[in-house]
């Protein structure tokens, strides 16, 4: 992720208090497992809300991601010869299907957490039913920017790394122009191993796709950079415009986003999904 704009603008609309760059970790073992949100079995994903106690005593809420990494080509034969057990499940004349007991250090889970979280947060990862909205340049100023106004998730987790309390090890690339500036920095959805751009950091342009969301999660100007031959989540074309096309669009006209009807889902909880109900709209 790439985020663009001057480093020192100002702060508005933060909704969750404290903000700092995050101290220690996380006390998974603690943690009291309340409910499954989400769960892939084909992303090999699970989202889990629990709760832990709080510096004030008080059960405070956890959204904690755990997700089967994929394999590393470079620890391949490791995983089939070092400290590795095979069990048998079952033979049948050629076949056989074993269970393979990796060592730890050969089957790691890559796990998020988002501590303490919030109501939103908990909204965002619960799965339900998506919906695909028409917003035309009235309803982003009668319906959308009202409600992005009123509800948009804190973006201290950006300014932390903007002004480098955060993540100030995994930058790759910094341009400190005050108007032209951003920073790249992976997406903390990506495992840095598995990760095409920064380990062939060569990589043709060709070979990324560059894009914007809308909606975006987190409203602070920022470029997704994922690669080409990777299928990655929130490249779907109701939410993916790629860059070069948002710019040749803009130089065309720069009044371009404001005169068309861009499209987009949202989920059925989602509180933008009522507004556009309420007004007819979806
Ligand atoms: O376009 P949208 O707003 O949805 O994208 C925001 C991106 O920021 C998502 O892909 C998130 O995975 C990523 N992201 C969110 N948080 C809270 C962090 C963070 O703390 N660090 C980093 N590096 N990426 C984040």
């Amino acid at each position: 992720m790439a985020e663009a704009g001057g480093t020192k603008r100002k702060r508005e609309g933060e909704e969750d208090p404290g903000g700092g760059a995050g101290a220690g970790a996380f006390p998974l073992a603690e943690l009291c497992l309340r409910r499954v949100l989400r769960e892939s079995a084909r992303d090999k994903t699970i989202f889990l809300h629990g709760q832990v106690n709080g510096a004030s005593g008080d059960a405070e809420d956890a959204v904690v991601i755990l997700e089967k990494t994929p394999f590393q080509e470079e620890s391949i034969s490791d995983l089939l010869k070092k400290h590795t057990k095979l069990q048998l499940q079952m033979s049948n004349d050629i076949y056989s299907t074993y269970h393979l007991y990796p060592p730890p250090q050969l089957s790691e889970i890559k796990t998020t957490v988002v501590y303490p979280a919030t109501e939103k947060h908990l909204q965002k990862y619960l799965r339900q039913e998506v919906y695909l909205i028409r917003e035309t340049g009235e309803d982003y100023k009668n319906i959308t920017l009202p409600f992005i106004q009123s509800q948009s998730f804190s973006i201290q987790w950006v300014y932390n790394i903007l002004e480098k309390k955060a993540e100030a090890d995994r930058i790759i690339h910094e341009n400190p122009d005050p108007s032209s500036g951003f920073i790249l920095i992976p997406d903390f959805k990506w495992n840095q191993k598995q990760e095409a751009i920064l380990k062939r950091f060569g990589m043709a342009g060709s070979q990324l796709r560059i894009y914007l969301h809308y909606q975006p999660s987190y409203f602070h100007l920022h470029v997704h950079f994922t690669a080409l031959g990777y299928d990655a989540p929130g490249c779907s074309v109701e939410r993916a415009h790629l860059l070069a096309d948002v710019i040749d669009n803009l130089e065309l006209d720069p009044q371009y986003y404001q005169k068309r009807t861009l499209t987009f889902a949202l989920r059925a909880d989602e509180t933008l999904l009522k507004k556009f109900q309420e007004a007819g709209k979806a």
